[in-house]
């Protein structure tokens, strides 16, 4: 490398080094110059997608996938702003994400020109920076050559350390100009900070409300996978020997094979038999807890802070006692040092009950509750899944996965269309995964779990797949619009109508390669049971389209137990609508259907 590179290189350079080697985003002419530079920087690719929020949200299922932050490139306020809500879904759900926008110079700033993407006469170009405030933990808003590369770094920092996105502003001409290569030889510090003091204490008192238990029980939860935790969490789940529950959010993360593994945890919404096993409980240790509505049954998880450990990302909090200023990767490890090798309590294992036979088993068209008992047949160890919102992610909640399987959904943000785009992101860094070195060998696909409705808004990334030959299986329920919504409000209302769609057309659209072999329509169980044993399904080498047709009142029972435990009122509604109840009271316990309904106040 010369002795001197330019500052667009020197920036491509620090982000490779940490890990990130696929830049997402579109092009435009304030940031075509240093685009170049990507180029130039060994071991980077370009990607692309076919608009900014695509980006935004591809970026985020790379980071996810990766656990590296994700990249993507817009240009001065129509590309940043069109980005903006995919940012704010990171920002969200804590995915690292380096957002490079590139502005106009610094000449055309100072002296307010009216250059294009600008607005009024005397435009002030920063405007849009503004307007990403408060969507970003930090930014690097690039003038002065001097300090320039200082900046780019500490915002890489933030980026990491605080697990969200980051901006790094980069007017054109500043983007030429030369800075030092040595700087580069300094690898940016990534560790979190940690008050040792305050660690040690906090392992103390977690140490000795474990001793003193009966029996304690995990609750994992997806915050443990955004601040890197997750082989910790892992070995603590190990070491501990008590029963494990995930969130539906911190689906995966523990393996579902664990023998102390009892299935999903969101309060009255729970997996049947979860809630008895729960209820023996007279300790709760809740790892990287992110209690939205969506990821605790509407708030029906309810914790006692009396018997209540949590360990968070940046703090710990022992029986309402917090400890802060703590990294939670850091605290699990000093956790694992000092609890003794075998576990201390003998619990026994989770008592899971079989199966329930859902009412519409005799049905010969495909159902929804077919879909989620049937769907386990067909995943296997290495893969990624990705859902979306509506009854797709809630119908995964019931799929009791293989082990090393990555779930990943936008549960808490939830805007539509992020599947979509994310798996195309998720894709590009699983197969970066498969071919290092240092990754498990599974063959692991990337699957898609998407609606109708949502795949609408962001359908174009289906082209991005094939033109990077990608290797993705899309399943996308075809219930004619937005069940979920249906569920909420207005069951028969045309704005839960959607365009109806010909799913056939979507892969020549973009030029498959192989579009007839690769398209695959299901409207019976044995057609889903004949598609799911396809070879070209079950190792794929091309973009996989399926096509699961279910009437529009159909549903995942868990979507409609969500509603139902609101109170008496929604009940009715979904009765009275006729969405389909495939168990019975909506899955429900006598206790939940009994109760008053779950408190929004
Ligand atoms: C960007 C965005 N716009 C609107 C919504 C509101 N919304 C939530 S779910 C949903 C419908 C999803 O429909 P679909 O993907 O077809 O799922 P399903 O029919 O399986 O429920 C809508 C419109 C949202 N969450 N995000
Ligand atoms: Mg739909």
């Amino acid at each position: 490398m010369a002795d001197r590179i330019t500052l667009g290189r020197y920036m491509w350079e620090r982000i490779h080094q940490i890990g990130c080697t696929s830049i997402f985003g579109v092009p435009g002419d304030f940031n075509l110059q240093f685009l170049d530079s990507i180029f130039l920087t060994p071991g980077l690719s370009w990607v692309g997608n076919q608009n900014e929020l695509n980006a935004a949200y591809a970026a985020d299922g790379y980071a996810r996938v990766k656990g590296v932050p994700g990249c993507l490139v817009t240009t001065h306020g129509v590309g940043e702003l069109s980005a903006l809500n995919g940012i704010a879904g990171s920002m969200s759900e804590h995915i690292p994400i380096i957002h490079v926008v590139g502005q106009t110079t610094r000449a055309m700033q100072s002296n307010h020109m009216m250059i294009h993407h600008s607005i009024g006469q005397k435009p002030d170009h920063q405007l849009y920076n503004k307007a990403s405030v408060p969507l970003r933990f930090a930014a690097a808003e690039l003038w002065d050559l001097e300090t320039a590369p200082g900046e780019i770094d500490r915002v890489i920092r933030e980026c990491v350390v605080k697990s969200g996105p980051v901006y790094i502003f980069l007017p054109l001409d500043l983007s030429a100009e030369m800075v030092d290569a040595k700087l580069l030889d300094t690898p940016i510090d990534l560790k979190p900070t940690t008050d040792e003091k305050k660690q040690a204490e906090a392992v103390d008192a977690i140490s000795k409300a474990l001793a003193e238990a009966k029996h304690p029980i995990l609750l994992v939860d997806v915050l443990t996978r955004r601040f890197r935790a997750v082989e910790e969490t892992r070995q603590l789940a190990r070491r501990l020997g008590v029963p494990i529950f995930a969130s539906n959010m911190g689906k995966g993360i523990v393996d579902e094979t664990e023998e102390m593994y009892g299935g999903v945890w969101m309060g009255q919404v729970s997996s049947p038999g979860v809630l008895d096993e729960v209820k023996k409980a007279d300790l709760v240790i809740t790892l990287g807890y992110l209690p939205a509505d969506t990821n605790s049954g509407g708030f029906s998880r309810k914790l006692d802070e009396a018997t209540t450990i949590r360990i968070d990302p940046h703090e710990a909090t022992v029986k309402g006692k917090n400890y802060s200023e703590i990294a939670m990767k850091t605290l699990l490890d000093s956790l694992l040092e000092a609890l003794p090798e075998k576990p201390q309590h003998a619990i026994s294992k989770p008592h899971l009950p079989a199966p329930r036979v859902p009412n519409d088993n005799d049905k010969t068209n495909l159902t929804q509750s077919y879909i989620w008992s049937n769907i386990s047949t067909y995943l296997s160890a290495g893969d990624i899944i990705l859902g979306e919102t509506g009854t797709s992610n809630f119908g995964i909640y019931d799929i009791l996965f293989p082990s090393h399987l990555q779930y990943e959904a936008q549960i808490y943000y939830g805007s539509i269309g992020w599947a979509a785009a994310a798996t195309f992101g998720a894709d590009v860094a699983h197969r970066e995964l498969l071919t290092s070195s240092s990754h498990r060998k599974d063959k692991g696909r990337t699957v898609l779990f998407t609606g109708d409705g949502s795949l609408a808004l962001t359908i174009q990334e289906i082209g991005s797949m094939v033109k990077h030959k990608s290797t993705c299986v899309v399943f996308v329920i075809n219930n004619e619009g937005y069940t979920v919504e249906r569920m909420i409000w207005g069951a028969r209302q045309i704005y839960n109508d959607i365009v109806p769609t010909s799913y056939k057309h979507l892969l020549p659209l973009y030029n498959h390669p192989d579009p007839t072999n690769s398209y695959h329509r299901v409207t019976t169980k044995a057609e889903f049971d004949q598609v799911l044993k396809k070879p070209q399904i079950v190792n794929p080498e091309n973009v996989q389209l399926v096509e699961l047709v279910v009437e529009k009142l159909d549903t995942s029972w868990r979507l409609g137990a969500q509603l139902a435990v609101r109170g008496e009122e929604a009940r009715k509604y979904l009765k009275e609508e006729g969405f389909h109840d495939a168990y019975g009271n909506w899955g429900l316990s006598e206790e939940a259907m009994g109760g008053t309904g779950v408190s929004w106040k």
